[in-house]
């Protein structure tokens, strides 16, 4: 698919200037230093100070890379340094404590602002969780697109099996309560080469952009860390697009255009020079009907059966989770707007699998569209069909039944196989794979086989 200059497809990406956005509500009070625990990473004496800002100078001249080798914050986290080389043989946790050695007490926050566990079941704490992340979270680094996770999906991507409010953590304004920060942790269990780790995945890390660059992401991450350490867990995974030490991997999105038109308007894509609108669009047709015999939608009764071949898919890679039947149900099952998984059964049997979720980001200032409809590759599995027939068959009902704009697909497992001919292309951004506390040796982007939201 063609690309417009330098512009990145809402990977999950920082971004690095913010134009003023229109914030009802606005918190006004900084961040106070942090005291106690949490101390190492204030610049609460000259050495700090003169660091933070030696990372500021460094972080300018590194502009155009997005990577600085001098981190405040991470540099004290049990992370492999940047230039750290990792083999098999380190593979294993980096340090190791128990329960007992964890603070019982939060981390400070200046007295204007208060931890929350949200509570999800509730609709006000979901609606607060959704308008903040509507307004401040992830944007491309032109700040054209802002990734909308709605309410249903929220849920769905926050309360899987085994789930604790205690670990969708929230920063509010004492008494207004009004949102501005958040971190959220799940349970999952991952394999790293032959270990089995029980992990978290974090996701949503979000400060309000008028408490952007004063360290309130460092203490997030530190009471989301402690919260977790207290119900005896130690690593955990999640995705960026910034570089920080250290990534096990690095992969790229690819996107399938599905209306070309509504991509050039809203500035996703542009029009080659040997190419029209019109052009365009009669190649990013796809087949008004699904072409799998025995395809259709996953329903209860196939739960142990996905299960089976997806762990048994799984399991040829590197980094990847390993499900349960309760946990596959949950990722699984259709649910309107938010995850789509069709399965091909043959005399009684579950064989192949395809799996999207649904995910819309705002079109920022654009008089005409307000929304890119966006699904994302989830876990395929195919094993009696070809790759290529697989997939088409999902960008099938991607397009014709969900009436999506456009197809993601990072090239993780053997996503890369149907690229070319399903007339995916390159985006132009980079989502760097991390695991915390835990050596893992760099991976190749085919070798990971693992999708966050
Ligand atoms: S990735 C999505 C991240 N969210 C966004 O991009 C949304 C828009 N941006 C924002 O809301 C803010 O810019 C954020 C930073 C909150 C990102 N991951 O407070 P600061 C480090 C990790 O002054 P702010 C996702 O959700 C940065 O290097 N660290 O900065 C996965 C610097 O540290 P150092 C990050 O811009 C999250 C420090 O923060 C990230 O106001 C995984 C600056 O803090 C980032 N994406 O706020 C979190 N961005 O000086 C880690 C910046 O050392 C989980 N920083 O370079 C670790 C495991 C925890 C659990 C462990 C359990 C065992």
């Amino acid at each position: 698919m063609p690309k417009k200059g330098k512009k990145k497809k809402n990977q999950k990406k920082q971004k690095k200037t913010a134009k003023p956005q229109n914030v009802t509500e606005e918190p006004t009070m900084a961040v106070e230093e942090q005291t106690g625990t949490a101390v190492a990473t204030q610049p609460s004496t000259k050495q700090d100070v003169a660091k933070l800002l030696m990372q500021r100078a460094a972080r300018e001249q590194n502009d155009s890379s997005n990577v600085s080798n001098i981190h405040a914050f991470w540099d004290q986290q049990p992370v492999p340094k940047m230039d750290q080389e990792i083999t098999v043989e380190d593979i294993g946790p980096i340090e190791t404590k128990t329960v007992d050695e964890v603070d019982i007490e939060p981390y400070n926050l200046e007295k204007s602002f208060e931890w929350y566990a949200l509570d999800l079941t509730n609709d006000e704490d979901l609606d607060d969780l959704y308008n903040l992340l509507s307004k401040h979270y992830v944007e491309d680094d032109d700040n054209m697109f802002r990734f909308n996770y709605s309410r249903e999906f929220l849920r769905w991507a926050l309360m899987p099996p085994g789930y604790l409010r205690n670990w969708h953590l929230a920063v509010r304004v004492k008494g207004r309560g009004t949102l501005v920060g958040c971190i959220t942790a799940i349970p999952a269990k991952i394999r790293v080469h032959d270990s089995l780790v029980q992990m978290v995945e974090i996701n949503f890390l979000c400060v309000h952009k008028k408490l952007r660059d004063k360290r309130l992401a460092p203490v997030l991450i530190k009471e989301i860390t402690r919260r977790v350490n207290l119900e005896d867990t130690w690593q955990a995974t999640y995705t960026a697009g910034v570089v920080i030490p250290k990534p096990i991997a690095k992969n790229q999105y690819f996107h399938r255009s599905f209306d070309p038109k509504k991509l050039v308007e809203i500035g996703f894509s542009s029009v080659p020079r040997n190419s029209t609108i019109a052009r365009m669009t009669r190649l990013a047709r796809v087949p008004q009907e699904t072409t799998i015999e025995g395809l259709r939608p996953m329903t209860v009764e196939d739960v142990p059966e996905v299960t089976e071949i997806l762990n048994n898919y799984l399991s040829t890679f590197k980094y990847a989770p390993v499900f349960d039947e309760e946990e596959i149900a949950h990722w699984f099952l259709p649910r309107e707007n938010v995850v789509q998984c069709f399965v091909k059964e043959t005399d009684g049997n579950v064989t192949d699998m395809f799996s999207y979720y649904c995910l819309s980001s705002h079109v920022i200032n654009n008089p005409k569209h307000n929304d890119l409809n966006a699904v994302y590759s989830f876990y395929n599995v195919a094993q009696t069909e070809e790759w290529i027939t697989l997939m088409k068959n999902a960008l099938t009902v991607a397009r014709i039944q969900d009436n999506k704009d456009v197809f993601n697909c990072l090239n993780v497992m053997e996503n890369s196989s149907f690229f070319k001919e399903l007339r995916f292309g390159p985006g132009d951004g980079f989502l760097h794979y991390y695991c915390y506390n835990y050596l893992c040796p760099f991976l190749d982007a085919s070798e990971v086989g693992l999708v966050l939201m």
